[in-house]
C-alpha cells in the first residue's frame, strides 16, 4: 500500500468525529427525554453551558478586545465558527434597526450525513449552536436571543441561525457590594 493512500486527512477525521459524537448525543437525549421539544430545549441549554466556558478560550486564543458594536460582535462570532467548527458562515440579513442578523451556513459539520425521520421533523437539531452563542455573549454582558430560521435537515438550502440583541447586561456586583 502506498504511503499516500494511508495518509489521513486529519481535519476531515476530526469533523466526522464531531458529527458522529454529536449524533450519538442527540440520539441518547431522544431516548431519555422522548419529547422532541424537550430535546431541543436541552440542546440549547447544553450549548449555553458550553458557551459560558468557551468564551474564555476564545478570548485567550484570539487576544480579542471588547466589541465596538454588534457588527464587530458578529465578525468575532464568525471567526469562532471557523475556529471551533471549521466553517465560515456568512453574516447576513441585518434588521433595519441593526439589532438582528443571521449566520448563513452552506455546510454544517453537525448535520453531515444526518437525516431526520418524520417523527423528528420538529427537532431543532442544531440548537446547541444557538445556546453556545447565547452563553458566550452573556459572559461579555450581551443578552441575546438566538434561534434557527432555516435548516438543511428540513430541506432548506442553508442553515440560518438568527441572533437578536436584547440588552447590555450590567456587570455583576461582587457579593456584599450592592
Ligand atoms: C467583547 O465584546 O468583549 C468581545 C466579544 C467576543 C464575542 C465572541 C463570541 C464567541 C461566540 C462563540 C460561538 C461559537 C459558535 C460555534
Amino acid at each position: 500500500m502506498s504511503r499516500a493512500s494511508t495518509r489521513f486527512d486529519t481535519k476531515k477525521v476530526n469533523s466526522e468525529l464531531v458529527t458522529l459524537t454529536y449524533g450519538a448525543l442527540v440520539a441518547q437525549m431522544i431516548k431519555d427525554l422522548e419529547n422532541t421539544e424537550d430535546v431541543s430545549k436541552q440542546l440549547e441549554r447544553l450549548g449555553y453551558n458550553m458557551g459560558i466556558r468557551l468564551i474564555e478560550d476564545f478570548l485567550a486564543k484570539t487576544a480579542t478586545g471588547r466589541c465596538l458594536d454588534l457588527k464587530d460582535t458578529a465578525d468575532k462570532i464568525q471567526s469562532a465558527f471557523r475556529m471551533y467548527l471549521g466553517v465560515q458562515p456568512n453574516v447576513a440579513n441585518w434588521s433595519a434597526a441593526g439589532d438582528e442578523f443571521s449566520f448563513i451556513l452552506d455546510t454544517n459539520p453537525l448535520t453531515d450525513l444526518v437525516e431526520l425521520p418524520d417523527e423528528l421533523k420538529h427537532l431543532k437539531y442544531c440548537n446547541i449552536i444557538c445556546g453556545v452563542i447565547r452563553g458566550a455573549l452573556e459572559m461579555v454582558q450581551l443578552d441575546v436571543q438566538s434561534w434557527i430560521v432555516q435548516d438543511q435537515l428540513k430541506g432548506d438550502q442553508n442553515t440560518e441561525i438568527r441572533v437578536k440583541f436584547i440588552r447590555r447586561l450590567e456587570d455583576a456586583m461582587p457579593a456584599g457590594e450592592d
